[in-house]
């Protein structure tokens, strides 16, 4: 039995590396039975059964640090939020819906702003709107390779997964940071300006100068899940900031009089995009308990 870590998965292979090279698995049965699958990021044992041919099964998962379903990855110590200032033009809410997401399951979150080459005044505001709420962020272009040292620094001795929608950059900013990856990247669609889901699959890639980064398929939505509308301002880390500061010990910081959420908010120290992510989000979950 060997140890290693599952770098890729495709059409049911398991790509585990381990001390003495990469081994090709199927996973035994038993996965399926425990309704439990191998995730890229998992430290895997193997049985080998070909060490010419590389080949064998995954037969047990060590218990994972972490886990994220959207984008489908394991272990990691910083979710790397990754948007373009324009094309595609980035939706705040699905940004914060991953702040959230990371938030609930403990992940240190920094975000990138990409394509600032192409308006970077409107990432200067950007830039504004994350710095406020907390988060370490990077305003960068894999173009021109703006920042980019600043990324390599960021990535250095931790396992990052970049996390966006197709056509942000991500597989390009991965490409710029000189580790001779040779990623496929993809056009943006002239009508939709959108991306044309490039990345098929979620891969883990060593960094030459320490830590691992995983390149990720982008997606197009994202959804909430298993988070309830009552926990909502704990996961914002600049509201959850004023917890206690209310008149009411329940509020919302909606509609309620005396809240020092909409104070802040009022001052200047809260984005208004971030707060309206936050009121929409907290309708949006209410309903589903309703139900
Ligand atoms: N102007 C400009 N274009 C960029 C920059 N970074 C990436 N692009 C372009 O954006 C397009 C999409 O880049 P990708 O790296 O494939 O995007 P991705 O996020 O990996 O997309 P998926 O794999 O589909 O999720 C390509 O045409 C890149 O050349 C940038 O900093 N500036
Ligand atoms: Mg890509
Ligand atoms: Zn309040």
């Amino acid at each position: 039995m060997i140890k290693g870590t599952i770098i890729k998965g495709i059409g049911g292979f398991y790509y585990v590396k381990s001390d003495d090279g990469i081994y090709s698995c199927r996973a035994r049965g038993k996965f399926r039975k425990d309704s439990q699958t191998p995730i890229v990021g998992d430290l895997a044992e193997i049985e080998v059964t070909d060490n010419v041919k590389k080949e064998g099964y995954v037969v047990n998962i060590l218990p994972r640090k972490n886990e994220l379903f959207r984008p489908l990855v394991s272990n990691i110590d910083l979710l790397l939020i990754t948007f373009a200032v324009i094309s595609p033009a980035p939706s705040l809410q699905l940004i914060d819906k991953l702040t959230v997401t990371a938030a609930k399951r403990n992940i240190p979150t920094a975000i990138c702003i990409n394509k600032c080459d192409l308006d970077p005044k409107t990432a200067k505001e950007y830039e504004e709107i994350y710095t406020l709420a907390g988060f370490p962020v990077l305003a960068v272009s894999a173009l021109n390779c703006q920042n980019v040292d600043k990324l390599k620094e960021l990535l250095k001795n931790k396992t990052t997964a970049l996390a966006g929608n197709s056509g942000v950059g991500k597989s390009s900013l991965l490409n710029a940071i000189g580790e001779d990856f040779s990623l496929e990247t993809g056009d943006i669609s002239d009508k939709i300006k959108r991306g044309k889901h490039t990345t098929r699959h979620t891969e883990l890639f060593p960094l030459s100068f320490g830590g691992f980064v995983f390149d990720t398929p982008g997606f197009g939505s994202y959804e909430l899940e298993d988070i309830t509308h009552e926990e909502l301002p704990l996961l914002f880390p600049e509201i959850s900031k004023h917890e206690g500061g209310c008149r009411f010990t329940q509020c919302s910081h909606i509609k309620e009089p005396d809240c020092s959420v909409k104070q802040a908010l009022y001052d200047g120290k809260i984005a208004q995009s971030r707060y309206d992510s936050y009121t929409a989000l907290y309708e949006e979950l209410k309903k589903i308990k309703k139900w």
